[in-house]
Formats: structure tokens, C-alpha cells, sequence
């Protein structure tokens, strides 16, 4: 079936069949960026978990390697499960990951490569005395999982945290260890917050507060701030917080206890679970990777024979301007894979109108778009939308001051089409606040997908235009604000602006502001994802 052929990825990581879901283990090892992921080889839903693996010299480009961790011991049997590598000063790379055992209690392994000169990893070791860590007193069975890469203290010991709770109050346990054979539970926990439930897939990591440049896990000291991340498995969302962590009391404190693991920040508004980041030594940056299931029905999932994809890997930077958040942008290598483009300078876009951009299919995109609104139209008006809210209004709500962005994935008459678009609301105080919103609510006449419509706001500081950047890939997109500031990740599921059938369009449904809008789109060509080749010439 044409259409359901069609909602495959032509650049976003994806296996060539099956089910996958969260990231696991991402590391840099002798000129290959190695990637492996929950992968189910049997069918396109979730269960008989291993690790799938992958390799690639960009992150885009993928080569598809055998299974590296199948459930072959008691204390994996029923799932070889999330985990995170540590690469030591001496080269060595420790995996630890959560093992199912066959009563279905969660346990830590440790794995290896059985040989670290092969640039491919292909081979990976259990140790004999796994497992190394078992749920500790009070710890629930099920409440136990997805260690995270570790650090190294003050004190010469490497430290790692794991997710759990107590009754509904998330928590991340600390372990010590010399040895990543033995560890031993700290008396204090790195974090907790009452009321969020079960933290999975716990990050951890440092971000420089003056430069751009990644940190290793390990960093710490002046000009460095601790980013804690946490999937919280009530809402399948991942929450962060920026704070300071304190190596000798190994406790993390949230710079905002408003804005706390939990409470506060979204990694991204949209479909996007169990982020890993790792530090990519190669070029010196911190990179996120993140699940982004299905929102369609299990049974068109069957149907279609593989189920879910990886955002575009984002390299992670401290937002200077603000200082209250992380900027996500996808990692430069995406920009290879740009073609032809397409520009629109300066388009001048009254209240209420809808602009064809002529650049032909419009399946495969990376756009960035600037929008310029009347500065005194927004003066004067006094109040707009005080209560303005992403996910109660939608592309076609018109407001004084808002929406006003790009329709992808639509179709001509405009029957099916994803709004991605910014809305300014002011209230009775004068002040501006700009939402940064998509909008999935006509996105698909079918009627078994989802159609949320996500997003929040964004700061917008003094002089900053309003930016966008949008990855356009079949069934995903990826909308970037303000460089990153705030990201929204949507699964669609066209059924007519398909193929030649999708379209692209300006649009400013405001009722009370004109803008000006500028947008540069390119045609993006397909990445290779394919088998390693036998004969082994890429090496
Ligand atoms: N997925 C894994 C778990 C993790 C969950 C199992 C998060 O280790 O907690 O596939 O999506």
C-alpha cells in the first residue's frame, strides 16, 4: 500500500523492519560513531528485547550490524534493557544495561567488547558475576532500571545513577565503584521529586557555561552547571532541569526548584522519550538522541512491519542568553544531505493569507524561516489571548497577534496539513509572550492517528527575530524556535499530501498584524542505511 510504503523515513534513523525504541549505549570508537537501540527482531511491537547496533561515519549514514546483546542468561532472559557506556581514560568501554531476569526483576549487567581493536564492536562479553547490582531494600523489583553513563568524583571513584521511586516519588539512586564489577549504594540520592513517578532513563551530564564545546561526563568545577534528565513514565515524557551538582555530598540542587525535574522543562513538546545524550570526543560536542514512537494503531504498525524512529541526533549547548535552558540543534552532518533550495525573501503576509511555496514534492525538507512582525501593531494593541494555550487552540484559531508560520505535509485544497507556527499573546500587564506551537489536528484525514497539537512558549529576547527551523522527513517532523530553545517533535500520518501530493505554504492567520516572513527551503536526499557490507571495503 502506497501510502503506508510512504510513511518510511528517507534520513531519520530507523532499522530496516521491526520494532525499536529507547537509544542505548551511544559512544565514538575509532572513527565510527556506534549506535544501539531496543529492538525487538521478531515483530513491529515491543517485546523480545535486545540491542540492536548500528555504525556511521556522520550520524546520518547508517550501517546496520548484527544484534550485539541477546537475552541468553538468567538475569537477562526476559530482556536485555536500556543502558548507557562509559568510555575509560585508558580506552577500555564499559557497558552497563538492565537485565530482566526470568521472575522479572530489574537488574545491572556489565558487558564489554570482547575485542576493543575491532572497530566495529561486533562482539560483546557478559561478565561472569553479572549481575552487578540487584534492587536494593525498599526498592520496588520493576523499579529499577537504565543506568547511566558514569562519572569519576573527586575522590577517584566513578559514580553512576539509576532511575526508581518510591511509592509515586521519582528518585535517582547514586552508585560508587573502582571496578564496575562491584558497586556500593549511596547513603543520599542524587535527586527526587515528590509526585512524578517512575524516572526512567535517567541523563546525567555537564554543560560549559561559556563555551560551546561539549563536556566529558566527567567534567565538573567553575563554569559548569549539571543537567538532570528524567523520562517520566506516567506522561511518556522527558522532563530536565538545569542546577548544580555537588561531588562530595554527590547531591544535584535545581537552579529554579519551579522549574525542577518533573515540574519544569520539556526536552521536547512533542513525541520523544528516553533521550540518552553521550560526549562525542571526535568533535568535542554533547549529542542527544531520543525515541520517537508511532502515533498511529498498533495493527497499521503490523501492517507497515517496523514501528518507530530516532529524533536527528542534536548537539546539546547551555542557552547563554537565557540561562535557564539547553539549546537542541540537529547535528551539522543533516546539512550534507541538503540539495537544491529554494528561496522566498521578504514575503509580505496580511492578516488572514495562505502562500503556496512552489518548490515541488514537499516530503523531504530542511527549512529555517524567519518571521518579522508590524512592531507598532504590536505595540498598540493592548490585550491579546492572555490565556492563550498551544494544545486547546490550533493553526486555524485566529487571535489578534497570532498564528502565523508554515503548513507542511499539506495538501493542495488543503484537506490534510501540520501547522508549525509561532502566536503572541499579551497580557493586561503589556507583556509579550510567544507560544511556539504544531498543530496535528488536521494533519491526517484517517481517523486512527493521533492529533494532538503541542507546544508551549518560548523567551524571545530583545531584538531576536522569530525563528524557525523545520526537518521535514515523510512521517516526522522536527520543529526547532529561537535555535533551539524549544523543540516539538510530531509523527504524521498524511493520507493525500503524500508523494507529489505534499505541498508547502506560508500562512498568518492573525487578525490584527501583518508579517513578513523569509524562508529558505532545501530538497533533502536520501541517507544510506543499509547492511554492512561483507567484504568489509568501508573500513
Ligand atoms: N524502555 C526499556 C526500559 C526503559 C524503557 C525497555 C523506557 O529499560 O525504562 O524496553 O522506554
Amino acid at each position: 500500500n502506497d501510502m503506508l510504503s510512504w510513511q518510511r523515513t528517507s534520513y531519520h534513523f530507523q532499522p530496516q523492519k521491526n520494532w525499536m525504541n529507547d537509544p542505548n549505549g551511544p559512544l565514538f570508537h575509532m572513527g565510527w560513531y556506534h549506535f544501539f537501540y531496543q529492538y525487538n527482531p521478531n515483530s513491529a511491537v515491543w517485546g523480545n528485547i535486545t540491542w540492536g547496533h548500528a555504525v556511521s561515519k556522520d550520524l546520518i549514514n547508517w550501517f546496520h550490524l548484527p544484534i550485539a546483546m541477546v537475552p541468553d542468561n538468567w538475569y537477562d532472559i526476559a530482556g536485555v534493557w536500556t543502558g548507557s557506556a562509559t568510555i575509560l581514560p585508558d580506552g577500555q568501554i564499559i557497558m552497563l544495561y538492565t537485565g530482566k531476569t526470568a521472575n522479572l526483576t530489574e537488574v545491572q549487567n556489565l558487558a564489554y567488547p570482547a575485542n576493543l581493536s575491532d572497530p566495529l564492536l561486533l562482539e560483546w562479553v557478559k561478565h561472569p558475576g553479572n549481575p552487578v547490582m540487584v534492587p536494593p531494600p525498599g526498592i520496588g523489583f520493576k523499579d529499577f532500571r537504565d543506568p547511566t553513563t558514569a562519572w569519576l568524583g573527586p575522590d577517584g571513584m566513578w559514580r553512576i545513577t539509576i532511575g526508581s521511586k518510591i511509592n509515586n516519588n521519582g528518585l535517582s539512586l547514586v552508585y560508587k565503584t573502582a571496578n564496575f564489577t562491584e558497586f556500593e549504594l549511596s547513603d543520599e540520592l542524587l535527586h527526587e521529586v515528590p509526585g512524578s513517578g517512575m524516572w526512567e532513563c535517567i541523563d546525567f551530564y555537564p554543560v560549559s557555561l561559556a563555551s560551546t564545546d561539549g563536556l566529558d561526563t566527567s567534567a565538573n568545577g567553575a563554569g559548569v552547571k549539571h543537567v538532570l534528565k528524567a523520562s517520566l513514565d506516567q506522561y511518556m515524557q522527558d522532563y530536565y532541569a538545569i542546577g548544580t551538582y555537588d561531588p562530595m555530598s554527590d547531591k544535584w540542587t535545581p537552579d529554579d526548584p519551579k522549574a525542577d525535574v518533573g515540574l519544569g522543562l520539556r526536552v521536547d513538546d512533542g513525541q520523544f522519550y528516553a533521550s540518552k545524550t553521550f560526549y562525542d570526543q571526535n568533535k568535542k560536542r554533547r549529542i542527544i538522541w531520543a525515541w520517537v514512537g508511532e502515533s498511529d494503531s498498533e495493527s497499521t504498525d503490523v501492517l507497515k512491519g517496523w514501528a518507530s524512529l530516532q529524533a536527528i541526533p542534536r548537539t546539546i549547548v547551555f542557552d547563554k542568553e537565557t540561562g535557564t535552558n539547553i539549546l537542541q540543534w540537529p547535528v551539522e552532518e543533516v546539512e550534507s544531505l541538503r540539495s537544491v533550495s529554494y528561496d522566498f525573501d521578504k514575503l509580505k503576509l496580511g492578516p488572514g493569507s495562505v502562500l503556496p511555496l512552489n518548490i515541488g514534492s514537499a516530503t523531504q525538507l530542511d527549512i529555517v524561516a524567519t518571521f518579522e512582525i508590524d512592531e507598532e501593531a504590536l505595540q498598540s494593541t493592548v490585550e491579546a489571548n492572555e490565556d492563550y494555550n498551544c494544545s486547546s487552540s490550533g493553526g486555524a484559531s485566529r487571535g489578534v497577534l497570532g498564528p502565523f508560520g508554515i503548513l507542511v505535509l499539506a495538501d493542495e485544497p488543503l484537506s490534510e496539513l501540520t501547522p508549525v507556527y509561532f502566536y503572541i499573546s499579551k497580557g493586561t500587564d503589556g507583556i509579550a509572550k510567544t507560544h511556539f506551537c504544531a498543530d496535528q489536528s488536521r494533519s491526517s484525514t484517517a481517523s486512527d492517528v493521533g492529533k494532538l497539537i503541542y507546544g508551549s512558549d518560548v523567551p524571545v529576547l530583545n531584538g531576536e527575530k522569530l525563528s524557525m527551523r523545520l526537518l521535514v522527513d515523510h512521517s516526522i517532523v522536527e520543529s526547532f524556535a529561537q535555535g533551539g530553545r524549544k523543540v516539538i517533535t510530531s509523527r504524521v500520518y498524511p493520507t493525500k499530501a503524500i508523494n507529489g501530493g505534499a505541498k508547502l505554504f506560508v500562512f498568518n492567520n492573525a487578525t490584527g498584524v501583518s508579517v513578513t516572513a523569509s524562508v529558505k527551503a532545501w530538497q533533502m536526499i536520501s541517507a544510506n542505511s543499509v547492511p554492512f557490507p561483507q567484504n568489509g571495503d568501508h573500513l
